[in-house]
């Protein structure tokens, strides 16, 4: 889960092979509008992927999307499906919080219920070339920050953070 833009399909992707691959896009509008399970092999374990549309969705309002997830969630419970971990995604390069990115993880937080909070992980996309210390410094800098400020009730709750970037240095 995490905004639109933030890569959650590309992320997804790069467990996929390229017949399977979902849409994402560089486009100005959301791109994911419906729940998308998948299966793959991640660290020689067989999982299934979930990827949702973003917050901050350009077509729909916040609470639609949160609907849209808890009910997904809901029917999978149902069907007895377990659900391990959840990644929350957000762009490093994000420089400021917005209130509609507080706005977003407070309504994660209720989705999840605080007992969950340490199966989730902060991973943030959109690094920079290691070789590019200079913003490697800054990005590791607000790292820091988004875990003690904007991320602290789900770090002092155990949830951890993690880095992702389709371009490898
Ligand atoms: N450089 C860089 N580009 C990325 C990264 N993650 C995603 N992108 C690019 O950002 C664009 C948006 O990525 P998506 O994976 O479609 O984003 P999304 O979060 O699924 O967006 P919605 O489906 O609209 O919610 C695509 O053009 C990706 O190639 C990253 O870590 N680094
Ligand atoms: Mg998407």
């Amino acid at each position: 889960m995490g905004c639109t833009g933030s890569g959650k399909t590309t992320f997804i992707n790069t467990f996929l092979d390229e017949k399977d691959q979902l849409l994402s896009g560089d486009d100005l509008e959301s791109v994911t509008q419906e729940i998308a399970d998948v299966e793959a092999v991640v660290g020689g374990k067989k999982v299934m992927l979930v990827d949702t549309p973003g917050f901050d969705d350009t077509f729909r309002p916040e609470l639609t999307i949160a609907t849209t997830i808890a009910e997904w969630l809901a029917k999978r419970y149902e069907g007895g499906a377990m659900i391990n971990g959840i990644i929350y995604m957000r762009d490093i390069r994000k420089v400021r919080t917005t209130h509609s990115d507080i706005a977003n993880r407070i309504m994660f937080e209720k989705l999840i219920g605080e007992e969950n909070f340490a199966n989730v992980r902060l991973v943030t996309s959109f690094w920079p070339p290691e070789s590019n210390a200079r913003e490697t410094k800054l990005c590791e800098e607000r790292e820091q920050k988004l875990m003690t400020k904007f991320w602290k009730d789900m770090a002092v709750r155990g949830s951890t953070a993690g880095r992702f970037n389709i371009y490898d240095d």
